[in-house]
């Protein structure tokens, strides 16, 4: 049996740059049309932003031996759409009985969760917070703050993601939007397949 040797990485907690990074995404503004409500400011901003990086994932992959981990960070840029904030794609795991933690570096933002009954919860993601993601949750992670979203992730190598199931829902339960002062509220998303 050849062994997968130990490692250490460095992580950079403001600009969440893993130094010995072996994947690694980016995702512009564009990339992400249909996820916002508000589908006119969305097409408004387009010129403007459309070649940004809004989100960007590294991480370190040993293996995809079931049993092994995948760690890395995602940054997020701030900003909004209409009244609604950056957020990712969200996704569950394809095997869905997978794991996962966050781990707030810089920036704040939440974890908007959803299990498959439609329960949401909301977690707080910030510096020196540890989220779990259960078994079977939906999850997407959204720019609350001013600044990047910074935070690190550890899931198990055999995951994957299924994007198609907010897709196949038309949304999440619940949208997050600004409050009108400083901070966020949810907002039912009245097109969820699931809403009642
Ligand atoms: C993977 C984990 C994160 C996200 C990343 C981007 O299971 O939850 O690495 O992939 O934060 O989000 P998304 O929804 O575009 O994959
Ligand atoms: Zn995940």
């Amino acid at each position: 049996m050849k062994w997968i040797a130990p490692e250490s990485s460095q992580v950079f907690s403001e600009n969440g740059k893993l130094l010995n990074a072996n994947g690694r995404y980016q995702k512009h503004f564009r990339d992400l049309e249909g996820l916002y409500e508000d589908g006119e400011s969305f097409s408004r901003m387009l010129p403007e932003w459309s070649e940004k990086v809004v989100y960007q994932v590294e991480d370190h992959r040993a293996s995809e031996q079931p049993g092994d981990l995948i760690y890395g960070t995602t940054v997020m840029m701030p900003g909004k759409v209409g009244n609604e904030f950056f957020m990712t794609r969200g996704h569950q795991h394809q095997k869905a009985e997978c794991a996962e933690t966050y781990f707030g570096l810089s920036g704040e933002g939440i974890l908007l969760l959803e299990s498959p009954d439609g329960d949401v919860e909301v977690r707080e993601i910030r510096a020196g917070i540890m989220v779990y993601v259960p078994p079977y949750w939906i999850h997407r992670s959204v720019n609350t703050g001013n600044t990047d979203l910074v935070f690190l992730f550890n899931y198990p190598s055999d995951a994957g993601q299924d994007y198609g199931i907010i897709e196949r829902n038309r949304g999440m339960r619940k949208r997050v939007v600004t409050d009108g002062t400083n901070g966020w509220e949810l907002k039912d998303n009245e097109d969820s397949v699931k809403f009642s």
